[in-house]
């Protein structure tokens, strides 16, 4: 069974944080509409979906993913980089308990699932604004012992590790290689179409991918290098800084 943890978007997500673009207007609703979008997606890609209500007290709560790192053995509960987000780490604490035992990161380390890419055994982590070299450290030593093999990154540019970089299957990542200074060695890699710098993003369940409806150039990369895939609407909360990682927490049972 893959389950997949989403949140509902806040109502106050036009007080989320900002950190690479301007503010503009968020419709909640079409924000909202969109996501339920993404939900059903995850649905037919073989989810089962546990959505959680809204938290009107954490603007960037929808962005489920920067509060754990879920592997096959464990969970690590993040320390988020962004002061206002620290407090959605509880409630997913509570839906992920019964199904992984929770490791926690503590003070001052700081790290956000939004930078953290897992690929069978390897974990990259961005070096971020978010995501501290203490940060990095303090999850190597509660992963290593299962048999992960952390490499740190350095982030430029962009929020995450995973705005410029995730893998389209077990080999092959696509990348922004204007953001990212690892060559990802012994990995076929795709470059997103240099017009779309922010479509690297990509959600992937098992051999699922799916791509935002906003980068189609990227999209006929992918349709070229014989990657099949299927696109979501995400363009609302892009406004918020978010992609389509940022929305699920995805592990199997
Ligand atoms: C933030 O700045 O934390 C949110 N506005 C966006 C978080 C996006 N999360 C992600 O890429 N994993």
């Amino acid at each position: 069974m893959i389950y997949a943890i989403t949140r509902e978007v806040s109502p106050a997500i036009g007080q989320c944080e900002l950190t690479h673009i301007d503010r503009a207007a968020i419709d909640v609703d079409l924000a909202r509409s969109q996501h339920a979008e993404y939900c059903q997606l995850l649905t037919e890609f073989g989810c089962e979906v546990i959505h959680l209500p809204a938290e009107p007290g954490f603007p960037d709560s929808v962005f489920v993913e920067d509060t754990a790192v879920v592997l096959d053995e464990l969970a690590v509960l993040t320390r988020p980089g962004a002061e206002s987000r620290r407090g959605e780490i509880d409630s997913i604490a509570k839906v992920l308990a019964p199904y992984r035992s929770l490791a926690e990161l503590t003070a001052p380390a700081m790290l956000d699932g939004g930078d953290v890419l897992c690929v069978d055994k390897t974990i990259w982590i961005g070096l971020s604004s978010r995501t501290t070299r203490a940060g990095i450290e303090q999850f190597e030593r509660l992963v290593a012992p299962h048999g992960y093999a952390v490499r740190s990154t350095k982030v430029h540019r962009m929020l995450h590790l995973k705005s410029a970089v995730t893998a389209v299957s077990d080999d092959t990542l696509l990348v922004n290689p204007d953001w990212i200074d690892d060559h990802f060695d012994g990995y076929r890699t795709i470059p997103v179409d240099p017009s779309e710098p922010l479509a690297a993003n990509v959600l992937r369940v098992g051999e699922r991918v799916a791509v935002s409806t906003s980068y189609p150039r990227t999209a006929e990369r992918l349709d070229n290098a014989g990657i099949q895939h299927r696109s979501v609407t995400s363009s609302e909360l892009a406004k918020a800084e978010g992609a389509l990682t940022c929305c699920s927490l995805i592990f199997s049972v």
